[in-house]
Parts: structure tokens; sequence; C-alpha cells
């Protein structure tokens, strides 16, 4: 059988039961690589003076993982830089935050061509290579270059922007053509693939066919939407876990009587973490009879923190959270718990199950897998509401969450208030659904839908090959 070849920015080794490793995109990757035999390529984290291309193979947990260090000045231009300044807030619509620096540039084409010369050795003529994330868009034609035939797939895990808005980028054609390299570029939703869509026939000239088969810049590349989803049955699991239960028990006694909101997720200003909290103020403030009833515990684990749009929105956010507090707190109720540090998976699990809501409001997300998380670990008897916002991928598939406008205050706050008052009957209703999408919609199906489509596309043309 052929192998994987997976290639990601970072590599987190597949993670033992219960680990506690931090990114969506992480455990997706560490589910599909216990399934497959093949090479998990990425770059360590590490840094040194001098790039050198030298590959460390790591066996863990039945996966071959291949890491190589970059140097500092890739770090900055293409990490914090090119990926985490321009491509991370521009494909989040953040436009006011987006930098534009020929020097990102330069390290973005660098290390798309490091990464390729160093694992081109590593690939067999009969493995497929699948790529993934901005950080790699090049990637595909890099190895071209080098004469690689084999059949390449990409996954986007973050939105495809609106063509407007991705127009703003100095060189965009480039980018974009170069995902014609390409043998199958997937994204999350079936809106990324339209956007994406809308760009290749407006911008590019190109066409695209009935069976999303695009054909641009002289190239064609076969399109398809696959929805990330969750280790879910092992996510439920781990709420009924030893460690689950502890946790479960140990948020139940602190709770008081009180119900809980929860929020998880990465310190990242696309969350909505800012506006979340101002819409939670203005429940406290609509309805005072709730004071003291219900309180937000909001997880916040620390994210790229060398970049400054990131130093910045946690210090708003400890000020927007320590203000609420200040304002309404009482001597033995505090409104939000607001922490900075990382749960284990099965922890967070029991946390999750002992929220009545889960809210989860991103401004914009290419899926988010925190709401399936809260769906997954749900008491089946007794299940919890998710609020979900309508700019998470995750609402085309789970629309009996109360699906929200994370930017209209009222709106969240109402949905709040709703989610509190909801029956058991109608928290039942709506779960049910939601926990059946969560889990035919898993992981496996993910994977399994982009790899069988990767295969069934043809062996690369020539004029890929000749890049
Ligand atoms: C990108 C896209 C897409 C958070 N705190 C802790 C912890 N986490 C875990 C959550 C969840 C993951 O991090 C976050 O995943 P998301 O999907 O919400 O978001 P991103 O990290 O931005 O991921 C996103 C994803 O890729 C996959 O394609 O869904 O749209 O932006 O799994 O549980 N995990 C642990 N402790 C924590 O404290 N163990």
């Amino acid at each position: 059988m052929s192998r994987l070849i997976v290639i990601s920015n970072r590599v987190n080794p597949p993670l033992e039961q219960g680990g506690g490793a931090v990114g969506g995109l992480a455990m997706a990757l560490a589910a599909a690589l216990r399934e497959y035999s093949g090479v998990w390529f990425g770059w360590s984290g590490q840094t040194t003076d001098h790039y050198t291309g030298q590959i460390a193979i790591q066996r863990v947990g039945g996966v071959t993982v291949a890491t190589v260090d970059l140097d500092e000045q890739d770090r900055l231009e293409y990490y914090n830089g090119y990926a985490n300044k321009t491509l991370w807030p521009l494909f989040h619509y953040r436009i006011d935050l987006t930098a534009y620096e020929r020097s990102f540039d330069a390290g973005y084409a660098r290390v798309n061509r490091r990464f390729a010369e160093t694992v081109r050795p590593l690939i067999e003529p009969d493995d497929f290579v699948w790529v993934h994330d901005y950080h790699l868009i090049p990637l595909a034609n890099e190895l071209r270059k080098l004469g690689l035939r084999n059949r390449i797939g990409f996954f986007l895990h973050i939105p495809w922007p609106a063509r407007r808005l991705l127009t703003t980028l100095p060189k965009h054609r480039e980018l974009v053509e170069a995902l014609f390299a390409y043998d199958l570029v997937g994204f999350q939703t079936e809106d990324s693939l339209t956007a994406f869509e809308d760009y290749v026939i407006k911008e590019g000239g190109g066409t695209v066919g009935p069976t999303r088969v695009a054909k641009a810049f002289g190239k064609t590349t076969q399109l398809g939407a696959f929805p990330i989803g969750l280790d879910a049955d092992h996510f439920a699991k781990a709420a009924e876990s030893p460690e689950g239960q502890r946790q479960l028990a140990r948020m139940k006694e602190s709770l008081a009587g009180r119900q809980m909101i929860v929020g998880v997720d990465r310190l990242d200003y696309s969350k909505g973490l800012e506006e979340r909290f101002l819409a939670y103020e203005q429940f406290l403030a609509d309805n005072p009879d709730q004071r003291e009833k219900v309180f937000l515990l909001q997880i916040a684990t620390p994210s790229r923190d060398e970049v400054e749009a990131y130093q910045d929105i946690r210090g708003r956010l400890d000020a927007v959270a320590g203000r609420i507090n200040g304002e309404f707190a009482s001597v033995d109720w505090v409104p939000i718990r607001y922490v900075n540090r990382t749960y284990r998976r099965d922890e967070l699990a029991g946390i999750y199950r002992a929220a009545r809501i889960g809210l989860v409001t991103p401004l914009r997300d290419g899926m988010n897998l925190v709401a399936k998380e809260y769906v997954a670990a749900q008491d089946p008897d007794d299940p919890g509401v998710l609020i979900l916002s309508k700019f998470a991928g995750a609402a085309a598939q789970l629309s009996e969450a109360l699906i929200v406008n994370p930017f209209g205050r009222e709106d969240v706050s109402e949905a709040i208030r709703k989610g509190l008052a909801m029956t058991r009957e109608e928290r039942l209703a709506r779960w049910r659904p939601l926990m059946d999408n969560v889990t035919t919609q898993d992981v496996t199906a993910w994977r399994d839908g982009f790899v069988a489509a990767l295969r069934a596309t043809g062996a690369p043309s020539e004029q890929q090959v000749a890049g």
C-alpha cells in the first residue's frame, strides 16, 4: 500500500491518551497518522544559527516523525512574519492587522524551498503527499521543480477569504497559482471553496467544471470541501474517564449550585474573546436576576506571543475581564473566571461536561473543533447547550446549536438567556442531531474522504511537473 507523507509547519508527535498538546490540527493529524504508515515532516519548533537541513527522525506511537530546525531569520520572516502577520490575519478578515513586508515574502519562499529540498529524499515514488495549511501553500510548486511526480494534496485549515480581500495581498496571483501545483486542494467548507472558485474565475480567468475541477494558469486541479472532525468516540470516552470524572466532580463542587458557561480557545484575536466578554457583560446588565446564578469560565491558552497583535489582545482581555469582574463581582461570586493555562484533554472533557453552555463565538474560524468537543463531551441524559458563531466553519454542520452573530452583543446575550432557561427536553432534542453529526463526520471520515479524493485524481500533468 502507498504510504502517506504528511507535511505541516509544526510536527506534534501523536499523543498518549489524555495528552496535552494544543491545536486542532495536531489532534487531527495524530489520529490520521495512527492509521497509515508513513512519515510526518515539519519544523521542530527549534532554531539554529544556520539552516543545515539535518533531519531528526523519531518513531512515536507507530508514526515516523521527521523534523528539521529552522534558522532565526526563518522564524522571524516565515513563521512570525508571512504566516502569522500576513496570511493569518488576512484570511481571518483582519486586514487592519495584516502586514505586507518584502522580507516576509522572501522568508516564506525560502522556507518552502528549504522544506522541499529537505523532505524530497524521504519521498518514495508511490507515496501520497498531504500538505497542510497556509504556511506551506508554495510547497508543491517547489517539490515539482525538484521533479517530484507523486500525487500531492493540500488542505487549508483556515477560511479562504473573499476575492476582494485576497486581492489586497501584493502577490495574491502567485499564491493562488501555486495551489495549482497540487492535484487536490481541500477546504473546510463549501463557503471557502466557493470563495476560491470566485477568485479562479474572476481574477484568474479560469474555469471550474461541474465536478469541481479548476483550470487556470495553464494548469488543472481538483477542488473539494472536507470538513474536519474530531476523534469523537475517543473524546466522548475521555469525559467518562477517571480524569474526566474527577475534573467533572471538582467543577460540580465549585459550581455551588450555579450554572457554568464555558469557553476554550487559543488566545487569538480571531476567536472573538473580547466581543464574548462584552456580550456576557451585556447579559449580566440585561438580566440582573441571573447575576450570582451563573459564571463564565474562559480558558484561553497563550499562543504566538512573539507577535505584537497577540500581546495586545492578551492585555485587552486582562483589562476587560478585570473591569467586568470589578463592576459585577460580590464577596462570594466572580462573574468571569479567566484562566491562561493548558489542561489535559481528558480534564477538558470533564470541564465541558460540567458546563450548561458551551460558548463558541469566533469572528472567523476555518472549522472550530472546540464546538465539536463540547458536543461530544456532554452527558447523553442531560446535555448542555452549544452557542455557536455563524462565522465558524462548524456552523454549516451544527445547525441545531443556537447560532449567533458574535459581533452582536444583544444577540449573544439573548442566546445565553435562552440557553440557561432551556428545558431538558429541548436540550436533548438539539443535542442528539448534533452528536450524530459529530460522531459520523469525525476525523476518520475527514481523513478517508481526503485521501480517497487524492487517490482518485489522475497522475499529475506534465505542466504541473514542469511547475
Ligand atoms: C485551526 C483552525 C480548525 C485549547 N486549549 C486547550 C486545548 N485546546 C485545544 C482544543 C481544540 C484545539 O485546541 C483548538 O482547535 P480549534 O479548531 O478551535 O482552533 P485552531 O487551533 O485555531 O485550529 C480551526 C482547526 O485548525 C482544525 O482544522 O478547526 O478553524 O483555526 O482541540 O481542545 N487542548 C488542551 N488543553 C487546553 O488547555 N489539551
